[in-house]
């Protein structure tokens, strides 16, 4: 790393900048630094904030044997809950996929901000740089064997000269935005509804997660630990926080889930609650030139089929590997980078949005599409085949 004589803290060139800390930008900081790799990570938010978002909680049990590659698996083996299966239900009616007898595999509940945790404190024990509070970030000459970036923070420009920029920043970051329109092409479905998600410090109702169907709308139950749950229900796009006090939320909640979780429901105030917009999206390829995308600044799915850290995980599993094939002396790795993370990310992308379908009321659903929805339940809770395709889907195609 060459110093920088401004700042002694950021270097003026580098073999790889990250854009953005998330669980992507840090996964792959990570695996380059135990590659022997140097990385500079830039952040556009604190680390606080950063460690302050609730997301996904769901691992696929091809995550989990990345992040433990990755030398951050030991609290996620002691904190994390092995789910063997989940419930769906219909009308108040449940039933069971038991993901290890049909898929021979398991997920782990994990929250995303534990990784995100357990990923700073790795980085900060690696001595790699992290910049945080980076604005004005500018990716330069990626379609050249000379990229770099440039950013502002604490009121001063500064410039990395490196050999690849990697775009981890998310679904709203700056990486996707800097390849041209016409050298790219973009796939997007976006749903007329939201989830509305609710953080509390009670018991979850239930060992294991049940995704809900209801005529009142979609429904899940999920947890982080034995004594905090996460529960979310499908809202109307022009639903407004303040519009949900805490008391609304259960009462709702409890008519949509199965009488059985209802019984068991144990309410209390929510220490997190916010609603997120459902989207389908996807932009090909995932690279240009010296820039390679990973995680949701390439693609995002809805949370209904638990894929969007998975496969982000996964992007940057390939795309480590890619990297090291490019300094070790084969360049012609990273060519492939796109293809092959787009074949697992499109196969995630139509997992997502059948369940989405499957799931959910959609406001102009019409008597048709109800019996369609109906008939796909009852063959699912009838069918091992079709039980099947959902445990060997939601637990994670082999990687
Ligand atoms: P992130 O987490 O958005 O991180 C991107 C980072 O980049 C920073 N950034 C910039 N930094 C520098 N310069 C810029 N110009 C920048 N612009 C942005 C941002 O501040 C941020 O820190 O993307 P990443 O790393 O690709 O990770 C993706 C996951 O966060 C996401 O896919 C999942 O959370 C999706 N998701 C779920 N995925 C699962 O696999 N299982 C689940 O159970 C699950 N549940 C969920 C979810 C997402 C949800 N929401 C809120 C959309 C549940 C919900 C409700
Ligand atoms: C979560 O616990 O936040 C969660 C679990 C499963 C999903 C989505 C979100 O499908």
């Amino acid at each position: 790393m060459t110093a920088n004589t401004s700042n002694p803290g950021i270097p003026r060139r580098t073999q790889v900048v990250i854009v953005g800390g998330g669980p992507a930008g840090l996964l792959l900081g990570q695996l380059l630094h135990r590659s022997g790799i140097e990385a500079v990570l830039l952040e556009r938010r604190s680390r606080a904030y950063v460690l302050g978002r609730i997301r996904a909680g769901v691992l696929e049990s091809g995550s989990v044997s990345i992040l433990r590659e990755a030398g951050v698996g030991d609290r996620l083996d002691q904190e994390g809950i092995p789910h063997d299966g989940c419930f769906l239900s219909f009308a108040n009616k449940g039933f069971r996929v038991d993901f290890a007898g049909l898929a021979g595999r398991s997920v782990t509940v994990y929250g995303q901000t534990e990784i995100t945790a357990d990923l700073y404190a790795a980085r900060s024990r690696s001595g790699a740089t992290t910049v945080h509070g980076v604005e004005d970030v500018t990716l330069g000459d990626i379609d050249t064997a000379s990229p770099h970036v440039s950013f502002v923070t604490e009121s001063r420009e500064h410039r990395i000269d490196c050999d690849i920029v990697a775009g981890c920043d998310g679904f709203h970051g700056v990486s996707r935005k800097s390849i041209p329109l016409d050298s790219m092409t973009q796939f997007e479905r976006v749903y007329p509804f939201g989830w509305l998600g609710v953080l509390s410090e009670t018991p979850p109702v239930s060992d294991e997660l049940v995704y809900a169907n209801h005529e009142r709308g979609f429904a899940l139950c999920s947890m982080r630990n034995p004594q905090l749950s996460r529960y979310y229900i499908q809202v109307g796009l022009a639903e407004r926080l303040e519009d949900w006090p805490d008391a609304r939320f259960w009462d709702e909640l409890r008519r949509r889930i199965p009488a059985a979780a209802a019984a068991e429901l144990v309410t209390g105030d929510s220490i997190e609650k916010s609603i997120a917009p459902l989207r389908s999206f996807v932009a090909e390829p995932m690279s240009w030139g010296r820039l390679f995308l990973a995680g949701d600044a390439a693609h995002i799915v809805p949370p209904t089929g638990a894929k969007g850290l998975n496969l982000a995980i996964a992007d940057v599993r390939y795309l480590h590997e890619a990297i090291v094939g490019f300094f070790t002396g084969d360049p012609t790795v990273l060519d492939t980078y796109s293809d092959t993370a787009l074949s697992r990310v499109w196969n995630a992308v139509r997992f997502s949005w059948w369940m989405t379908n499957t799931l959910h009321r959609y406001p102009d659903q019409t008597e048709f599409d109800q019996r369609m929805q109906e008939t796909e339940l009852a063959y699912l809770s009838g069918s091992t085949s079709a039980q099947r395709v959902l445990a060997e889907n939601y637990t994670g195609l082999p990687l």
